[in-house]
């Protein structure tokens, strides 16, 4: 309560040194927006018909308790419209976003909202600190176009512990006349996602289990300790483990252009699409710069969003990735994109699918494998696995070795196998962490996905077993690389 009041106090004395004046009545047109939880962002119009208008949403901080993992693990949550992330929330340059930001009565703290969009009194934070069963309207112009931020900002360690709790969305503010390239040639969507990444810090007790609390002041002090450390429990996309895959997956159809918008509001990620790439990126959001083209892995600054255009050419599942692979498979920060349509060979085939190499071949490999680290040995031994990216002038002119080694660099196996191992082993793992026994599983798992497949009747059908469970590999496998290259 004393924290409360003092945060209160200050707020005052910032808004009458700012002296921000009181509302003009604009003669302009008034709309509002029915906002929508992410990953799915309310209709809008891309180019804008006629001239700027003001939008009106409402916005209410939710203090609750939510599951973030598959083990049942509890977030005492603070959200603004019960999601993490908050919604994402759509107008053109010049337009007016006017926000009423309630708060529920049974919520115990003071909320506000920073709205990076925004100029002035700390982004509207000043204008909207609000105890429970209070509500609050303001209005910003929104002048420059891009990506941007809004989390709460209520003061003193209650800032990062409210962002790491889940209190932060974004407002994407387009050109009147819709994005463009470098050149200035208009861009089109199809479909928008809102991927908000959110790294989280619950708390362990003595042996390591993930601790529950009762309310958010009982979590706060234990929480906070754990935030000081940096090392989150948990980097996920949208409020929880598992938020975007499988049945939750997103979608899309081959030949639509996808736009992703993807924020971080605490820390730096960099997103990275398995498979695909991104054709348009603005890495920083903001759309008065020129797009950077032909992306393989951007950069979300810490409190910053990024705008991701990409036209799907190919059908499958493609995972969606902080490229920092801990955080994507061991924490959480980890999402697919099923695509549908018809697989284009010429992009993609398989030449000959898994099985048994030659012999020749295989012995030669066994012998490199067991001989004595004589130079001309390791040399030879390494020429041979890896003919594919070398070229034909190292190809061996036996045709029946050359078409052997054809198996090693199948790409279907080497792709997302390591991926499901992972994961696999995250699941182990993190069912028993807080017995000893877990690592060496996980080693185990390890070795066996970097060995030479050895016994190729088994090793297919334990991939294949991997991947289904994945869901990386459908169980009519209709939209693989294998299936469709036949
Ligand atoms: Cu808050």
């Amino acid at each position: 309560m004393i924290r409360r009041s003092t945060l209160t106090g200050v707020a005052v004395v910032v808004t009458l040194l700012g002296a921000p004046a009181v509302a003009e009545t604009l003669n302009l047109p008034r709309q509002k927006i029915e906002l929508v939880a992410p990953p799915f962002v309310h209709p809008h119009e891309q180019v804008a018909t006629g001239g700027p208008k003001i939008y009106e949403v409402r916005l209410v901080a939710e203090e609750k308790q939510m599951v973030i993992d598959n083990d049942g693990t509890t977030l005492q949550a603070m959200t603004f419209n019960g999601t993490i992330p908050a919604p994402a929330i759509v107008i053109h340059e010049g337009d007016y976003l006017e926000v009423t930001l309630a708060s529920l009565p049974t919520n115990t703290m003071p909320h506000n909202i920073d709205f990076h969009s925004a100029t002035g009194g700390q982004g509207g934070g000043d204008l909207t600190l609000i105890s429970p069963g209070e509500q609050a309207v303001f209005r910003f112009k929104a002048t420059r176009t891009g990506v941007f931020l809004y989390h709460c900002i209520p003061g003193g360690p209650m800032i990062p512990w409210h962002i790491a709790s889940g209190m932060s969305g974004v407002v994407m503010v387009l050109p009147r006349d819709g994005l463009k390239d470098a050149k200035g040639k208009p861009l089109h969507y199809d479909r928008v996602y809102y991927i908000g990444e959110q790294d989280m810090y619950v708390p362990r007790d003595d042996k390591g289990k993930f601790k529950t609390y009762t309310s958010h002041a009982d979590a706060f002090a234990d929480t906070l300790d754990t935030m000081h450390k940096l090392v989150p429990s948990h980097v996920v996309f949208n409020g929880r483990v598992d938020a975007l895959t499988g049945k939750n997956a997103l979608v899309a159809n081959v030949g639509e252009n996808v736009l992703f918008i993807h924020s971080q509001a605490d820390r730096d990620s960099r997103i990275h699409i398995v498979g695909g790439h991104g054709d348009y990126v603005w890495e920083t959001g903001k759309f008065s710069n020129p797009p950077q083209t032909d992306g393989e892995t951007w950069l979300v600054r810490g409190g910053s969003a990024t705008a991701v255009l990409y036209r799907f050419l190919q059908p499958g599942i493609y995972p969606y990735v902080n490229h920092n692979m801990t955080e994507a498979l061991e924490l959480g920060a980890f999402a697919h994109v099923r695509v549908e349509g018809k697989w284009d060979n010429n992009l993609m085939s398989q030449i000959q699918a898994p099985a048994p190499m030659a012999e020749p071949v295989a012995v030669a490999l066994e012998a490199a494998a067991h001989a004595t680290p004589d130079k001309s040995a390791v040399d030879a031994a390494r020429v041979e696995p890896t003919p594919a990216p070398r070229g034909p002038a190292q190809a061996t002119p036996d045709k029946s070795t050359a078409d052997a080694a054809r198996v090693e660099p199948t790409p279907a196996p080497r792709g997302p196998a390591p991926v499901a191992v992972t994961r696999a082993a995250a699941r182990d793992a993190r069912s028993a962490h807080t017995s000893a026994p877990a690592a060496p599983k996980r080693q185990a798992v390890r070795q066996h996905a970097h060995r030479p497949p050895q016994q190729p009747q088994e090793e297919p059908s334990t991939w294949k077993t991997w991947l289904q469970k994945l869901g990386i590999l459908a169980a009519n496998t209709n939209t693989t690389p294998t299936s469709a290259a036949r």
